[in-house]
């Protein structure tokens, strides 16, 4: 028996852990209180992952689908020798665009599986890759690259006065930009207790809510309504940094007089909320504090206009001039970028879109070299030049967690070859051709999962050989090895950046972190030097005055913008008459997205994804706690059953996403929960650039079904 250091990849967070292991078993866990970031704090999820390793719902074997439809073992070489054999077939045919790539959660946490996936993808010339980015936040990057960015960064958080948040819920996704991470509630206590003021922005008074100065629960998806009301406010009292706008902003005047309707009169009426609440977070924020700034998360990403709330809640932070200015403390770099000096100065927008050809599904853009995962069933189900006609998932579980459920499901089981790479036969594997088991966290080499750019303040990384081994009985490869073992076989030359692979040989996982890090900061030696294989990187900087040649300028009214700020305030008010109640998003304690979801112990505390309702809402329909209802929305109906919570406004309704089975049988809710992308569609509202589709606020009809579940109340 022994204890060793490692650090979880469950979340953004990776918390240091300590685990204890007994004959190649992890028999416990504990959150390591030597690590310097998470200070011994380890949530739920983290302390399952041993169960997760050992549970009866792991796979162990490479498994294949027989004629009779069932899945048997196949020995993993002849699976790959297989796997080759037709994607040869279709590449000669279709050409390399029509493999394809998915990549999710899981696989952004495997390091070595995160850089390969990419170059086997360009090593076949094939532009078809797709990730949870663009069904995420992706509003984020579209509104740098219409607004710019500052290059320096926001204040930092732990340097900050204020922070605004809209629909962002740390203490439950411990993810809010840098900032409230690991041990999210004692950071903010801690932020809090040296002067932070938080206003929050949510149609849920949510755990973080309970920690703000002001909070503001508007309707759902008013989010650019209540960003363009800030804006006015801030220009018509002059509270702008006016020295800052006129060096660095363009199109001041533009946006002022575009937000000039969003009096704070109409913006209570339009997002119901009070005037003055609005008047007094906008004072807070814009003359009772002198540095912090914003933060979005999923809420406002997912809600229709997703991309005009990002820049206009963007340009709150711009107006007020809410950066690290020259001479400021730069606190630390991420040491797996690149060395970096940082200026004062900003990085004029790129629209990096626009240099890509729009694509055939809906005419829309490509994002950092993406296609949209909105598009996909369609890029599959689509007769022509570009139709994929192969996927491999690594890590990730589309069949739950693209909207429009039933034409992903439908686009996935079209599809000529689908092999996923997953530890649990889930939604999407059931669906597969092929079914790889891979190693599980710890079984794995890694270092964690990085940002980048100039968010964190805590700067560090950390190496974490593999703990356990895999399970000897099984058959279980490290996720990247499908991907060398193909371009191995289909003679493709794999290269990690500019080295190439040795082909004949496969890598260790070790060697690929190595490669991966050329051109970081640190190498995997300098990791490995530090104490306990964790790198603390203390180097703080100061940020240095703009260059003379740099000339970038904050385009903060670009024409789309204008016009999109103009048609919403010509939109009539929103109609409830059909659907009345308005769906949001909402992340599980105890689950990372459907991550977790075989685990048993994960599932005896939670056994379907129920309806949160406000008390008063089940009231007036009639309905009590642990009833059965009916969602009802333009795209789609499932069964619920309800769940009182008076953290929610009236009229809004929330649930998780990920849940349920391929067939979303109302009968076998209990068993699966049910999946709220049954009820998005995602070829009538979605933003141009990024397709993305109306996620959060989505207009929905409860009605009962007049059987009532008596077991959860
Ligand atoms: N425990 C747990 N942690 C997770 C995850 C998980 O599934 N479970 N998922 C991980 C992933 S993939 C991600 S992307 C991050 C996301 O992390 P966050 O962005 O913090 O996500 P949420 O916790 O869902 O918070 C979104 C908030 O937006 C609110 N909201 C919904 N609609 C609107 C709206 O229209 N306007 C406004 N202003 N607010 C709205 C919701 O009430 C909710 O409080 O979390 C990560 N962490
Ligand atoms: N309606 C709606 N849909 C949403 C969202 C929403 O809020 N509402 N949120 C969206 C967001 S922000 C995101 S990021 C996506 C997430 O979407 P996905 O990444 O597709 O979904 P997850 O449920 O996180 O699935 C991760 C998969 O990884 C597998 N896995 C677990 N451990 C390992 C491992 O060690 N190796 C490998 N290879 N696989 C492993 C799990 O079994 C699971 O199948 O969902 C999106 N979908
Ligand atoms: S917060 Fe994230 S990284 Fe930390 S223990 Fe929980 S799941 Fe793991
Ligand atoms: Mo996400």
């Amino acid at each position: 028996m022994h204890e060793t250091k490692s650090f979880c990849r469950l979340c953004i967070a990776a918390c240091g852990t300590v685990l204890t292991v007994d004959n190649d078993r992890i028999v416990d866990i504990r959150g390591d209180r030597d690590h310097p970031i998470s200070n011994g704090y380890i949530c739920f999820k983290g302390l399952q992952a041993p169960a997760a390793h050992n549970d009866v719902s792991r796979q162990r074997y490479t498994l294949k689908r027989n004629d009779r439809d069932e899945f048997e073992r196949i020995d993993t070489e002849q699976a790959l020798d297989e796997i080759a054999a037709k994607l040869h077939v279709i590449i000669d045919r279709d050409g390399p665009e029509a493999v394809g790539l998915f990549r999710g959660t899981a696989g952004f946490h495997t390091s070595t599986a995160f850089r390969m996936t990419n170059e086997f993808l360009r090593a076949l010339k094939s532009p078809s890759l797709f990730t949870t980015l663009t069904i995420d936040q992706s509003a984020k990057y579209i509104a740098v690259g219409r607004l710019g960015h500052w290059h320096s960064g926001q204040v930092h958080f732990e340097d900050a006065d204020v922070a605004l948040f809209f629909g962002s819920n740390p203490l439950i996704s411990h993810s809010a930009g840098g900032f409230l991470v690991s041990d999210p509630v004692k950071r903010l206590r801690q932020a809090r207790a040296r002067g932070l003021k938080l206003i929050v922005v949510d149609p849920r008074e949510t755990e973080t809510a309970k920690h703000a100065e002001i909070f503001l629960q508007p309707y759902p998806g008013q989010d650019y309504a209540i960003a363009a009301g800030f804006l006015n406010v801030i220009f018509r009292e002059g509270w702008h940094d006016a020295e800052f706008c006129a060096r660095f902003v363009e199109g001041l005047d533009a946006l002022q007089t575009a937000v000039e309707p969003f009096t704070p009169d109409y913006v209570a009426k339009r997002a119901g909320i009070d005037a003055g609440a609005l008047r007094a977070a906008v004072e807070l924020f814009a003359v009772q504090s002198k540095r912090g700034g914003t933060v979005t998360g999923t809420g406002p990403n997912m809600a229709p206009r997703s991309n005009l709330s990002e820049h206009l809640i963007q340009c709150i932070t711009v107006v007020c001039g809410r950066f690290k200015r020259e001479g400021d403390l730069m606190p630390n770099h991420d040491p797996l970028q690149p060395p970096t000096e940082w200026y004062a100065e900003v990085v004029a927008p790129n629209r990096p879109w626009e240099n890509a050809a729009p694509s055939r599904i809906r005419g829309v853009g490509n994002l950092y070299g993406e296609k949209l995962t909105a598009t996909l069933a369609d890029e599959i189900l689509t007769p022509g030049q570009g139709q994929i006609k192969a996927l491999i998932i690594d890590g990730s579980n589309p069949g739950n967690s693209v909207p429009e459920k039933q034409k992903m499901i439908k686009a996935l089981r079209a599809l000529d070859l689908l092999v996923v790479i997953d530890p649990h036969i889930t939604t999407t594997a059931e669906q597969a051709d092929y079914i790889f088991s891979p190693k599980m966290q710890y079984e794995r080499d890694d270092i964690p999962i990085t940002l980048g750019g100039p968010l964190y303040s805590d700067a560090w990384t950390q190496y974490s050989p593999a703990v356990i081994s895999p399970p000897a009985d099984g058959d279980v490869i490290d996720d990247w090895y499908v991907f060398w073992s193909l371009a191995k076989r289909l003679n493709l030359p794999l290269a990690v950046g500019d080295v190439p692979l040795n082909m004949e040989q496969p890598p260790t996982s070790e060697q690929l972190l190595e490669l991966g890090l050329r051109g970081s900061t640190i190498t995997l030696d300098d990791i490995k030097q530090s104490p306990d294989n964790f790198l603390h990187w203390q180097q703080p900087s100061v940020v240095k005055p703009a260059r003379a040649e740099s000339t970038g300028r904050f385009a903060v009214a670009p024409a789309e913008i204008i016009t999109e700020i103009a048609e919403v305030a010509a939109e009539p008010q929103a109609d409830y008459s059909h659907y009345p109640f308005r769906l949001i998003a909402r992340r599980m304690r105890d689950l990372n997205g459907s991550i977790g979801m075989e685990v048993s112990t994960i599932r005896q505390r939670n056994r379907f994804n129920p309806l949160h309702m406000n008390p008063l809402d089940i009231e007036q329909l009639g309905l009590h706690a642990g009833d059965y209802v009916e969602i009802n929305s333009e795209a789609g109906a499932i069964r619920a059953i309800v769940q009182p919570d008076a953290t929610l406004r009236h009229g809004v309704v929330s649930m998780s996403h990920n849940w349920g089975r391929a067939d979303n049988d109302p009968a076998s809710y209990d068993a699966h929960g049910a999946s709220t992308n049954m009820l998005i569609c995602n070829d009538r509202i979605f933003e141009t650039i990024n397709a993305m589709p109306r996620m959060s606020a989505i207009p929905v009809a409860i009605s009962g079904v007049a059987i009532r579940n008596t077991a959860i109340i």
